[in-house]
This record gives structure tokens, C-alpha cells and sequence, in this order.
């Protein structure tokens, strides 16, 4: 049976988002608000599929690849067209780039708005068959002058909202939109998205490290520096080790109990595994949100200019403390 909600002491992400427009005044033209409704939308749609795959005959591969080199799942292909339809009805956005998607779409008609979004539709393929985390994680800026991809060549730290929606033993959702970070978890009896988690706040420093240590024969010495650093420590207190093998479980795990999450660039995958655009920006959008840091090796993740939509990056992000040490031994390289 359904629980009841306790009626009036409830916030949904709905009158949340109102309550910040009315808090900014005659500056807001609510457009913001109504994009992310549709956001909400996608999600909820997305979660009740994701739920109910193994009913609907929407597990296993759809026996393509998308333009970008990966191999689709059903579910792939079913929420890229539940968020393009949706995101293109709310008339609120101008440009939208999808990880299943190749080239950017540009909203040309009567729909089109003054926000571009991007996003990976379902992320954590590989998990999707077995029912193991998966999510959406998604960006927004704001489009000056004419809609072109140019409106998304552009700094992470440029997005004006930031989120993904992780589906698993629950829906939460996790956004951003530059004044920190807050988590609702979805209540299927009233399908809302209900503040569960206000202003998230990771730990300076974690006690859990997150890698596909598969790849370790690849690893640069840095990387592999750092993770002897921690499994070996001085003071006998090793990291535990978890590693789900979905961005936006594997983070939303490391914003609650701190540590760190990395996907390095390595021999194998020069450029890295992660998208930059659609899986870097807003996870390390959310985690600086949240007190914490991205890197790639090099610099912060937020402030590399991305000169393709579907472009690769190397990341650590976490604890902020965890994620200098990293720094030091890049550093020191
Ligand atoms: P996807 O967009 O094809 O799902 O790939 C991204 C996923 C991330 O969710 C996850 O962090 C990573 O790939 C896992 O990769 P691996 O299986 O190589 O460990
Ligand atoms: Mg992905």
C-alpha cells in the first residue's frame, strides 16, 4: 500500500523551483521554472520505463550503434526520444546535444526557447540488463542571439542548471543551479519529486575510492601513484573500494558519503571514456556545487573549453581534500 504523504509539510521540486523565481522578483520570466518541469517530466517518464523494462520488452541491445560509437540499448533509444520530444514541446529550448545523438538539434520552429540542454538520455549502459543503477544526467545554458552549437561550446562553469536523476531502489533527482545543491526522491503514489535531500554538502574528505581498476595496466603513474597512496597508506587505514560501474550511482554515492570517483585518461583511452559535455560539466558542476572538486590531471574540469560536442575528458571529482592529492601527484609528474 501507498504511504501517505504527511500533506502540507511536504516540499515538491515543483514548488521549490517557484519558491526561488518568486525569490528573485520581476527579474524571473519563469521560463527557467517551466524548462524544468519538463526536465522533471523526462524523468519520471524515464524512471517508470526504466521500472517496468522487463515488462514492457524494453531490456537487451537495439541492435545499433550510436553515430558517436556506442552500442544502443533499447532503453537508450527510448529516453533520448522521451527527453528530445518533451525538451522540444516545452518550448523552452533552442539547441539540445544528446549522447545518442550526433549532431546538435536546433530548435527551428514555433517551440524553439532561449535554453540549450545537453544530455546523456541513460547513463550506465552496461548496467541497464541487470537492473543495476542507471540515470540521466543533464546541463543548461543559456542561449544569447541565435540558436547554433556554438551555445554549447562553452566552460562548464557556464551552465546555469546542472542535475541528473539516478533510478534505482529509488528516483532522485539531484540538480543545481549555481546556489548549491538539493536531492528530491520521487513518491510514485503522487509522482512528485519531494525535497528529501536539502543543500548536500560532501565531506572534505572520504574513505572510499571508486575506479575500474581493470584498467590499472593502463593507468598513468600519477593515477597509479595516488591509488598505491591510498591502499597502502602510512597509517594502515586503507580506502574501501566501490565501483558500480554508473556514473551517476558511483557519484551520487560519493556526494553522500565522500571519497572519490575516477575515470583517468589512460594508454588505452587517451582522451578518457566520460563525455565532457553531458557527464563531466554537470557532475563536476554538482560536486563544486556541493563543496567538493573535478579534475581532469591537469586542471579543474569546469574550466575546459570544449571545442566538440561529443568530446572526451579524464576525471576525478569528490572530496575536495581526496581530489587535491590526486593534484599533487599530477603535479609532482
Ligand atoms: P555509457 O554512456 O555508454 O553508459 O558509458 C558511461 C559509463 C559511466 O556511467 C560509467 O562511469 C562508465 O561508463 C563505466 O565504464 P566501464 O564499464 O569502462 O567501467
Ligand atoms: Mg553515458
Amino acid at each position: 500500500m501507498d504511504t501517505q504523504p504527511a500533506t502540507g509539510k511536504i516540499v515538491t521540486l515543483t514548488s521549490h523551483t517557484l519558491q526561488e523565481q518568486a525569490e528573485l522578483g520581476s527579474q524571473a520570466t519563469g521560463d527557467l521554472t517551466l524548462l524544468l518541469t519538463a526536465i522533471q517530466t523526462t524523468c519520471k517518464t524515464i524512471a517508470m520505463n526504466v521500472r517496468r523494462a522487463r515488462l514492457l520488452d524494453l531490456i537487451g541491445a537495439a541492435g545499433t550503434a550510436n553515430k558517436t560509437g556506442d552500442d544502443q540499448k533499447k532503453l537508450d533509444i527510448l529516453s533520448n526520444e522521451i527527453m528530445v520530444n518533451t525538451l522540444r514541446q516545452s518550448g523552452k529550448t533552442a539547441v539540445m546535444v544528446s549522447e545518442e545523438d550526433e549532431e546538435a538539434i536546433i530548435v527551428e520552429d514555433m517551440y524553439r526557447g532561449k535554453y540549450a540542454v545537453v544530455f546523456d538520455p541513460l547513463d550506465g549502459s552496461s548496467n541497464i540488463d541487470a537492473g543495476v543503477n542507471i540515470g540521466t544526467i543533464f546541463g543548461v545554458y543559456k542561449v544569447e542571439g541565435q540558436p547554433s552549437v556554438e551555445a554549447v561550446l562553452k566552460p562548464g562553469r557556464e551552465m546555469v542548471v546542472a542535475g541528473y536523476c539516478m533510478y534505482g531502489s529509488s528516483s532522485n533527482l539531484v540538480i543545481s543551479t549555481g546556489k548549491g545543491v538539493n536531492g528530491y526522491t520521487l513518491d510514485n503514489g503522487i509522482g512528485e519529486f519531494i525535497l528529501t535531500h536539502p543543500d548536500i554538502r560532501i565531506p572534505s574528505r572520504g574513505k572510499i575510492y571508486s575506479f575500474n581498476e581493470g584498467n590499472a595496466l593502463f593507468f598513468d603513474e600519477p593515477t597509479k601513484k595516488y591509488l598505491e597512496s591510498i591502499k597502502y597508506p602510512s597509517n594502515n587505514k586503507p580506502y574501501s573500494a566501490r565501483y558500480i560501474g554508473s556514473m551517476v550511482a558511483d557519484v551520487h554515492r560519493t556526494l553522500l558519503y565522500g571519497g572519490i570517483f575516477g575515470y583517468p585518461a589512460d594508454k588505452k583511452s587517451k582522451s578518457g571514456k566520460l563525455r565532457l559535455l553531458y557527464e563531466g560539466y554537470p557532475m563536476a558542476y554538482l560536486v563544486e556545487q556541493a563543496g567538493g572538486l573535478a579534475i581532469d590531471g591537469k586542471g579543474n574540469i569546469l574550466d575546459i573549453v570544449p571545442t566538440q560536442i561529443h568530446q572526451r575528458t579524464g576525471i576525478f571529482l569528490g572530496s575536495k581534500e581526496d581530489v587535491e592529492d590526486v593534484a599533487k601527484f599530477y603535479k609532482e609528474a
